[in-house]
């Protein structure tokens, strides 16, 4: 049993984020994503359209996704991946290098992202309509 994790604030859903997420859970056999709170995402300078719970409520719904928590700190992936015994730590490749350190407590996966589409994007989109 495989357990594989990943982070983000996966807003507006779209196939850049079903892509990742696919992937993740196709290098084990349990997908755990950290997503994050109204108030991280703050500390990362976003907004999300959709609430914390809305975001979870979503990706409980996505076929790849075993289990939602959490995230709230830059801090707490060490402790994240001891609590659910994590393997595999997946992320796009926008961040390649940044979790490196994680690679004494598990295997780290940058990911290509799907090129062309961003929530950001998105936003600017339906703003110019
Ligand atoms: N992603 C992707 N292709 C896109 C857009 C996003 O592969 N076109 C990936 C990102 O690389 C990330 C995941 O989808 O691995 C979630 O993206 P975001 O919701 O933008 O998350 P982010 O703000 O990068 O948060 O602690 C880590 C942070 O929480 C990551």
């Amino acid at each position: 049993m495989k357990r594989v994790i990943t982070y983000g604030t996966f807003d507006l859903l779209h196939v850049g984020h079903i892509n990742i997420l696919r992937r993740a859970k196709a290098l084990g056999d349990y997908l755990v994503v950290a997503i994050s709170n109204d108030e991280f995402n703050a500390l990362k300078g976003k907004k999300a359209y959709y609430s914390y719970e809305d975001r979870k409520t979503i990706l409980e719904a996505v076929k790849y996704v075993d289990e939602v928590i959490p995230e709230k700190t830059w801090e707490q992936k060490v402790q994240d991946v001891k609590d659910h015994d994590i393997d595999i730590f997946v992320m796009g490749y926008d961040w390649t290098g940044e979790f490196d350190f994680l690679k004494d407590y598990c295997e780290v996966i940058y990911l290509p992202r799907t090129e062309g589409i961003s929530t950001t994007q998105i936003k600017k989109d339906l703003m110019s309509k």
